[in-house]
């Protein structure tokens, strides 16, 4: 229940027990809430066009016509994140009922942080956090709490006490990464080469994201079931495509006999892919480096149907109907489960590619 609910709620049970009136009422919240969103929408839906200015947006959200939504965005980094912000934007309209406060804190805790407490300053009623690390976000999610405002957390987790937020909705990084090295035991068996001896480079994704850390424990668990498995080193790319390429340049120069890469997203593949090709060598099924990486983007097949990428371990960016599900039962008072798993897939060469990018929608 965003707060303006929660005032309501107050004050009709307020006027309840003191039998006096509270603004002209003391119907239950529940019966109070519904009919407002109704008017809401219904307000929203006239007024689309012409379009309102800024300021007039900004008169409504005050005026509390608008469902006021401060998204707290880790930066741009990758195609995975831009699927995420269209996501939200288009989910998070006026039309839809809407006023999206979003920022893009360029993958830096502190520009996230900043953006919070702007939230809170300017009493939006719900906030949505992809952090870009798990830890350290204790005080500033109190600072919320304190405000009363609910805190949704989506895509990376917080390594907070689960009272400080509503709910959180994303994808499963560690069985992502689990997945990731079952297949590679797969292949490399389906290849005659389970026996040999595998040397494996991975380029992590921001060191402390979520992603990273299941990915990495994910992809471990796997390894430590093989011994002929070897891990010759793990460096951050930083989610990018320029760092993927600039930690492969690297990998190349200090390692002559890597057999696998793992990439912890598409965009750190795309790069690591230009930097094997520009050292002479060749990857994916017919070439000298297997090479995967999460999210399976639509980039990700075509560089699979170009022959570069082995597989892709998908990973859902298109929580903006998600976090708008999780709002409408909070301000119907409704509880929402409090881990919320996406369900994933993942797809390799020997798939019929070109019919499954055709139906994907990033
Ligand atoms: O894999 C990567 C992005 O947190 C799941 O962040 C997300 C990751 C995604 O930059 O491409």
């Amino acid at each position: 229940m965003r707060k303006k609910g929660l005032s309501v709620m107050l004050c009709a049970a307020m006027a309840a027990s003191l039998l006096a009136g509270c603004g002209g009422g003391s119907k239950p919240a529940e019966t109070t809430a519904a009919p407002a969103a109704e008017t809401t929408a219904a307000a929203a839906d006239t007024t689309a066009a012409p379009e309102k200015s800024e300021s007039e947006a900004k008169d409504d959200a005050a005026s509390g016509d608008l469902i006021v939504v401060g998204y707290a965005q880790v930066g741009a980094e990758s195609d995975w994140r831009t699927a995420n912000t269209e996501s939200f934007k288009s989910t998070f309209t006026e039309e839809n009922g809407y006023k999206l406060i979003f920022d893009d804190a360029q993958q830096k805790q502190e520009n996230q942080i900043k953006a919070i407490r702007s939230f809170i300053q300017q009493d939006v009623d719900y906030i949505v956090v992809a952090p870009v690390v798990e830890t350290g976000w204790e005080a500033v999610l109190q600072e919320a709490q304190e405000a009363g405002i609910p805190v949704i957390l989506s895509d990376r987790q917080m390594d907070v006490d689960e009272s400080l937020y509503e709910c959180w909705v994303g994808g499963n990084f560690s069985r992502e990464g689990e997945t990731a090295g079952n297949w590679l035991a797969d292949y490399l068996k389906a290849q005659g080469r389970d026996g040999e001896d595998i040397n494996i480079v991975t380029l992590q994704g921001t060191i402390g994201a979520s992603a990273q850390v299941g990915r990495t424990e994910g992809f471990g668990n796997i390894l430590k079931q093989h011994d002929n498995w070897k891990m010759l080193d793990m460096q951050t790319g930083e989610f990018t495509q320029a760092k993927g390429q600039e930690v492969m340049e690297s990998f190349l120069k200090s390692y002559d006999d890597i057999d696998v890469v793992v990439a912890e997203n598409d965009n750190m593949a795309f790069g690591a892919i230009d930097a094997i090709k520009a050292a002479g060598k060749t990857c994916g099924p017919d070439g000298d480096i297997i090479i995967f990486s999460f999210d399976a983007v639509k980039a990700a097949f075509d560089a699979m149907i170009a022959g570069d990428l082995n597989a892709a371990f998908e990973c859902n960016p298109l929580h903006g109907p998600r976090v708008d599900e999780i709002i409408k039962k909070l301000e119907k008072g409704e509880t929402v489960e409090k881990i919320q798993y996406v369900d994933e897939a993942y797809f390799d060469t020997s798939m019929d590619l070109e019919s499954i990018k055709a139906e994907r929608a990033y």
